[in-house]
């Protein structure tokens, strides 16, 4: 009998029993048999005379206390436990390990066959027995030895030495001056292409770039370093930060579990991530590169230098890190795609994390598998939490609350609410009841209710913060809440009031707080909760006037998207309420589209962002139960509709406007709308094969793949033939068939499951590689609610079949794709029974991971 996996609590934090400054760690590479050689000294914290080292599927080979071979030890599956010891030692550990087996990604494993590691959360344990705990910082020094086919032979830090050794072998040698926690331990070893730069910081030191991509894949590592240097220059000027070491490298690996990794000077990326070119790369994806390098690199300062004192602390450095990648984003590009971006992010996943079994605070208070809890609830919750800060602080306060943050703990392991303190003691504000944003859980609810009084010229605002019946604390939280007031003729009206805060921000502190205007002469028209200014649901009575008056007036691009966003959620729930009835398009909203195209924003991927509808799971969130059919056809529906009143200008503006096929902003945004315009215009009756044909022949990806989409979604007749031509030109490239898998989950006719079963055996499919599973059955699983949610239980028994074969093959890849299984309670009797079916099938396997076993207890009981 295996035991139940044993839950860790925040409350029981334990400092460390020893102190380790400096560890000499030495690796001789071999893919069955890698010896690692840890030796370093250990200081007692409190006079221990045993240590307890955390190490998991190690080999030990050899252990000796200060030069001496020593005994008194136990090994378990996750420990060793050496007895009878001085205060203090050096102690030498060796052990075996085979990277070739490692299918977990996580620890010491091999990629295409280059070496290359991945230790946060809890991987270095599987290189060494160690104090695998972020708060034991130590200087590295890491002497990697390989066979001379493996030409570098990578390491944190600054590189000190290097040579030849006998048997072809080689070595060399680094040093990371820097203390740093084991998770940001990194080593990489393969052949590879190099591209290399430079750059000078402000203070005048140079810094050696480097990206190192497979062979023949160097055309495509510019736009990687291109960020790189942006991210350098941006953190400079924004927060007066400077990188630290003389090199900075990048490896990019094809076996990945997530994203990248921010390992100190030697971040590993997930080659998604790094290699684009204009052929093979979208403009979305241009962007989530640049956005990625620049969050790995902003993790130098606000996750390496400062680091988190546990992992219950992880939103320290992600949440944080998050906020100042979407910064940098904004600042580089446009602020209001960025928000709206950010904002779908929180209620496609976020806002359904928070409602379902997985619910935890940013600040989790329980965990049983840490890789558990990179979420969006961790990260991009953890940034709302940072930008509501901003917000009540300005960027000035904010600023010097980073300033104090680094110049107390710099070189420290600390919490959040050391974070808190550093912005409140910085700013002498009252930061208190703000905290309990990292203790509870749950999307608070605003209930608005509003009152004009004509005699007195007065506006009352009474705003009630209405918590979840589940959440831990039923306390009020400190909200901002950003508002705007607008005139019959669209005007901004000036608030003067003593607690708005930059003439636009409320503070929320009570339950219930009423705001009352005066010398406003016409009831005004109430924009709400602005710029998403709280990660909040908002409870207001808006009538279809109101919202389309805010839709053309409202001064900010994201609160007109924001507006057209609800009424297009208006218009679903309305149809969804009574299907008896045909789907009207309202006149009113009808004449503010049509109006958008009249007098066009500058920017026209804002425009193709207005005319976008909320997807099918943030739509979902406003139901207790998920109306899957009635849903699924209010969407086709409304697109449908949109797509026959907007036809003409979608038409006129997809034929006039040409692009060059560049990357500048204006063509991103050409390109975007006419993507957008062609998905509607393909809804039509509209002959749309010219254009279909044209595109999916462009060697631009983002016109190729918009054309591949809306043919896709349309069912159009084309749409196999650009598939089956698609496959022909890019099967040598498994990053670009990521792109064709994921089109081919969105299929919605009930051959998308047999589809996806038999592209198993594609040549370019594989289930041990993370982005292939993610592209295809992630994409289907969350993207493709008709298909997924089928009555006969065909996509939940295809998902937990895969689950069941990557339980052992990849645990963390494994819990990640089961998200959408998991909140079975929010759908129908009949699915919750076949959803639960697999999830209780799937409990009772033989070797469940921890990582499953957390999600799946967590949602059965
Ligand atoms: N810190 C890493 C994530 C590690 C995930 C471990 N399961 C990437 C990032 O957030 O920058
Ligand atoms: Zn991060």
């Amino acid at each position: 009998m295996t035991q139940k996996p044993q839950a860790k609590f925040l409350k029981d934090y334990q400092p460390p029993s020893h102190q380790v400054d400096h560890i000499d760690l030495n690796f001789d590479l071999s893919p069955k048999k890698t010896v690692v050689t840890a030796k370093y000294q250990l200081t007692a914290n409190d006079h221990q005379t045993s240590v307890e080292l955390d190490g998991v599927d190690l080999k030990l080979i050899s252990l000796k206390v200060n030069g001496q071979a020593h005994n008194e030890y136990e090994v378990t599956d996750t420990k060793l436990i050496i007895a009878n010891l001085p205060s203090k030692f050096e102690l030498e550990v060796g052990t075996e390990i085979a990277p070739e087996l490692n299918t977990s990604l996580e620890g010491l494993y091999l990629s295409d066959g280059a070496y290359c590691t991945q230790c946060e959360a809890e991987g270095f344990r599987k290189i060494t027995y160690f104090f695998d705990r972020p708060d034991v910082l130590a200087t590295y020094a890491v002497t990697v030895i390989g066979d001379s086919s493996f030409p570098y032979l990578l390491s944190n830090g600054n590189k000190v030495d290097e040579g030849t050794l006998e048997n072809g072998k080689h070595f060399v040698k680094w040093e990371d001056p820097f203390k740093k926690p084991s998770y940001l331990f990194a080593l990489v070893a393969g052949e590879f292409d190099l591209l290399v730069d430079s750059f000078k910081t402000k203070s005048g030191r140079d810094v050696k770039l480097q990206i190192f991509v497979d062979k023949g894949n160097l055309s495509k590592a510019p736009h990687a370093m291109e960020s790189l240097k942006k991210s350098m220059k941006w953190d400079e000027e924004r927060f007066d930060l400077e990188y630290d070491l003389d090199i900075y490298m990048i490896v990019a690996v094809d076996f990945f579990n997530m994203g990248a990794m921010e390992n100190k000077g030697l971040n590993v990326f997930n080659s998604a991530c790094v290699l684009a070119n204009q052929e093979t790369a979208t403009d979305r994806d241009y962007h989530v590169i640049e956005s990625i390098v620049g969050h790995e690199y902003f993790h130098n300062w606000t996750g390496n230098r400062v680091t988190c004192r546990d992992w219950f602390q992880l939103s320290l450095k992600e949440g944080l890190t998050v906020f100042r990648d979407q910064e940098f984003s904004s600042d580089l590009g446009s602020r209001a795609l960025n928000r709206i971006d950010a904002v779908n992010a929180m209620r496609t996943h976020q806002f359904a994390e928070d409602a379902g079994p997985m619910a935890h605070p940013i600040r989790p208070e329980k965990v049983i598998e840490m890789n558990n809890f990179y979420t969006v609830t961790v990260y991009n919750k953890g940034a709302e939490v940072i930008r509501m800060m901003h917000t009540l602080l300005g960027e000035s306060g904010f600023q010097q609350g980073m300033k104090l943050y680094f110049e107390r703990h710099d070189g420290q392991a600390v919490t959040c609410d050391d974070f808190v303190n550093s912005m409140a003691d910085a700013t002498g504000t009252d930061l208190s009841q703000f905290k309990l944003w990292y203790s509870q859980f749950g999307t608070p609810k605003l209930k608005v209710r509003t009152q004009y009084n004509e005699n007195q010229c007065q506006y009352q605002v009474e705003i009630e913060q209405v918590h979840a019946e589940q959440d831990p604390i039923q306390s009020p939280l400190h909200i901002p809440v950003a508002i705007e007031l607008l005139d019959g003729e669209g005007g901004k009206i000036d608030i003067e009031h003593p607690e708005v805060r930059q003439g636009r921000v409320i503070e929320l502190k009570e339950e219930i707080q009423t705001f009352t205007f005066s010398d406003i002469s016409e009831e005004p028209t109430l924009v709400l909760l602005e710029d998403f200014s709280a990660p909040c649901i908002l409870e207001y009575d808006y009538s279809t006037t109101q919202l389309c008056h805010i839709a053309m007036f409202a001064t900010s691009d994201y609160a007109r998207w924001e507006a057209l966003q609800q009424l297009y959620t208006q218009q679903i729930r309305e149809y969804v309420a009574d299907q008896k009835h045909e789907f009207v398009l309202s006149q009113e909203l009808s004449a503010v589209l049509l109006s958008l195209f009249d007098n066009k924003p500058k920017d026209l991927a804002i425009l193709a962002e207005y005319i976008t509808i909320p997807n099918f799971d943030t739509l979902s969130a406003g139901y207790a139960q998920v109306p899957v059919e009635a849903l699924c056809k209010a969407i086709d529906e409304l697109e449908s509709q949109i797509a026959q009143l907007l036809q003409g200008v979608l038409k006129a503006f997809y034929n006039e406007t040409q692009e060059s096929g560049s990357l500048s902003a204006t063509d991103v945004a050409v390109r975007a709308l006419k993507n957008r315009s062609l998905y509607y215009l393909s809804l039509t009756g509209e002959d749309v094969m010219a254009s279909l044909n044209a595109q999916a022949s462009s060697a631009n990806m983002t016109n190729k793949l918009g054309a591949l989409r809306s043919a896709v979604n349309a069912e159009h007749r084309l749409a196999d033939e650009l598939m089956d031509n698609f496959d022909k030109q890019w099967n040598h490239d498994l990053l670009v068939m990521d792109k064709w898998f994921a089109l081919q989950a969105t299929k919605k006719a009930d051959a998308c499951i047999d589809n996806i079963l038999s592209l198993y055996e594609h040549p370019c499919f594989d289930k041990s590689n993370p982005n292939r599973v993610r592209a295809l059955v992630g994409t289907f699983a969350r993207t493709n609610p008709k298909q997924f949610h089928r009555e006969d239980g065909a996509g939940y028994k295809l998902l937990a079949d895969l689950i069941c074969e990557l339980n052992q093959l990849n645990p963390q890849n494994a819990s990640r794709i089961i998200t959408p299984l998991l909140s079975f309670k929010r759908f129908d009797e009949k699915r919750q029974g076949l959803m639960k079916a697999q999830l209780e099938r799937l409990s009772s396997i033989e070797n469940l991971s921890d990582d499953l076993f957390e999600k799946i207890d967590k949602a059965l009981n």
